[in-house]
């Protein structure tokens, strides 16, 4: 389909309808209809999504849902599931739904079956989790498993430092979990700290098995293993392989036979419910991890089929394209109030920039409007007693994600209570504020009144869950990336690729060797062989 996006019809007359709105308060839009609070809100999957405390009335919803209409989003979103090349740039379908398909699925990639395939390296990664957890595998010594170290970086990293985080509660305690991505020595030096090499099982996660950082941190690996281990052959009992690249695994010494694969279709940083989660299935068993799966599951499905008013990752999407490119929001802020979530941030800030920091459109023209947002975040209520100053007084609208849970995993006094009510007020207190009159009834010195002055009318959604664990967990990942792609349609943009990242590589291999020999460096601009050579220096 081809658009020009600010030429729709219906962006038109959002842009027209932003004037008559854009200055509306949040406390005049809750005036003017009592039930507000239900009436934006979807129940749904056992998720509270309350979207109320958003700068819209019902005639915003009607333009926003025209939007999506006018752009076929129903029908194109299905692009997907349906295995078609839609990341174009790369010629690739785009299939990490697929990785969650129950048994009984079908999903065809040029005429091949892709299901059983997957559900093949399931349970291999099963079999071998059952092992070390079990402790039928042992180390070269006859040691039993202790410390799994995940070497891997982007999407072969933040998916499993934030899963191993967000269900650690769910995780084998006897067992010890490290994640090297950075290619800075300490990352690696920290971690194998004190630890025994013949407890210890390296798993190297590279999709492509190229990666500079990857492949020095696992050769260092390879060389700290040996230095402790002095054995070639015990290798095959401590270092597996997470990759689509056979021959480069085989090349480094790992034995086949412990290497788990995925495939093209699945992009780095979806690859989570590949067998890129190892080591999630390694620290909270195959059980949980397949209650993990079925959460991805059913929003997969829930996004698949529930209409479009209805379809929680599509009014997600169309509230963030709302304040993106009419409110000109620079960024969205995400605040689990779930300790557990506290790398959830990180994650999603990976999974939204990467795919939709793009600036052009599938046909390779550039785009006259704003694409994704800036994603940041913590976990509540550290950032209450730090950034959120600037949200609730700063002169910057920052529209907020809360994440909130009725149970904690760890039910102790009151915390529970006290944790829920900071995120219900800090959404209450974004939205409506405190006006001078209300400073001045406390009786505030009138040179401190406007300092305590708060505007509201700031927006935010709360998705409110039962508890965490594997099966929500996986629900808000594919919310999130439901809603990713969907921005990425409106916009007319490819969130499957990550041309972005390239140049800054090429470019880091040229000065690696600059950096090691001894001559004066000249041939970069001025600041950058200033640079090379204050380091060499
Ligand atoms: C994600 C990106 C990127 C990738 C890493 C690691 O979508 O493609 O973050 O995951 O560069 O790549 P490898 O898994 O190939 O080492």
């Amino acid at each position: 389909m081809n658009y020009n996006l600010t030429n729709t019809q219906s962006w038109k007359a959002l842009e027209k309808h932003f004037e008559d709105i854009k200055n509306v308060h949040l406390k005049t839009l809750f005036n003017d209809d009592k039930e507000r609070g239900s009436n934006l809100s979807i129940n749904k999957l056992g998720i509270y999504f309350d979207y109320s405390k958003h700068r819209i009335n019902n005639k915003t919803l009607e333009l926003l849902f025209n939007l999506a209409e006018e752009l076929q989003i129903d029908s194109r979103k299905q692009d997907m599931f349906s295995g078609e090349k839609i990341n174009k740039t790369e010629g690739r379908a785009v299939l990490h739904t697929a990785l969650r398909a129950p048994k009984s699925a079908s999903i065809l990639v040029e005429g091949h079956d892709i299901v059983p395939d997957i559900h093949e390296v399931l349970n291999k990664m099963a079999i071998f989790s059952h092992k070390i957890r079990n402790k039928e595998w042992k180390g070269h010594t006859g040691k039993n498993i202790k410390n799994i170290i995940n070497i891997g970086i982007g999407g072969s990293d933040l998916g499993p430092v934030m899963a191993y985080e967000a269900l650690k509660h769910f995780s084998d305690r006897s067992l010890n979990f490290k994640f090297v991505s950075n290619v800075d020595g300490s990352d690696f030096a920290e971690a194998v700290e004190g630890l025994d090499a013949g407890e210890s099982l390296f798993i190297i996660s590279s999709k492509t098995f190229t990666t500079l950082e990857t492949m020095t941190n696992a050769k260092t690996a390879r060389n700290w293993f040996l230095s402790q281990i002095k054995d070639e052959k015990a290798i095959a009992k401590h270092f597996v392989a997470v990759s689509t690249n056979e021959k480069a695994v085989e090349e480094f010494g790992i034995d086949t036979q412990n290497m788990f694969g995925f495939w093209d279709w699945v992009g780095g940083r979806y690859s989570m419910t590949a067998a890129i989660g190892l080591s999630t299935m390694i620290a909270i068993g195959e059980n949980n991890y397949r209650k993990m799966l079925g959460g991805f599951h059913l929003m997969d499905e829930h996004f698949k089929t529930a209409p479009l008013q209805q379809n929680i990752p599509v009014v997600m999407a169309l509230l963030g394209i709302w304040y993106n490119n009419f409110f000109e929001a620079e960024t969205q802020a995400v605040f689990p109030y779930e300790n557990y979530l506290k790398r959830f941030p990180a994650y999603l800030q990976q999974m939204t920039m990467e795919s939709n920091g793009k600036q052009v459109n599938m046909n390779g023209d550039r785009i006259d409007f704003q694409s994704g947002a800036i994603y940041w975040g913590e976990p509540g209520t550290n950032g209450q007693h730090s950034f959120y100053q600037l949200i609730h007084q700063g002169t910057k609208l920052i529209p907020v994600d809360f994440i909130g849970f009725k149970k904690s995993l760890n039910p102790i006094g009151s915390h529970q209570d006290y944790l829920i009510a900071n995120m219900i007020a800090q959404g209450e207190a974004l939205a409506f504020g405190k006006t001078k009159e209300e400073v001045k009834a406390e009786g505030i010195a009138d040179d401190l009144v406007m300092h305590k002055v708060f505007e509201g009318n700031k927006p935010s959604s709360t998705f409110f869950l039962d508890e965490l664990g594997p099966e929500n967990l996986g629900k808000l990942v594919a919310m999130y990336e439901h809603c990713v792609y969907v921005q990425g349609l409106i916009w007319d943009i490819n969130p499957f690729d990550q041309m972005g990242v390239e140049l800054g590589k090429v470019l880091a291999m040229k000065i690696i060797p600059e950096l090691e020999n001894n001559e004066k460096v000249i041939n970069h601009d001025s600041s950058t062989n200033a640079l090379i050579n204050f380091y060499k220096s």
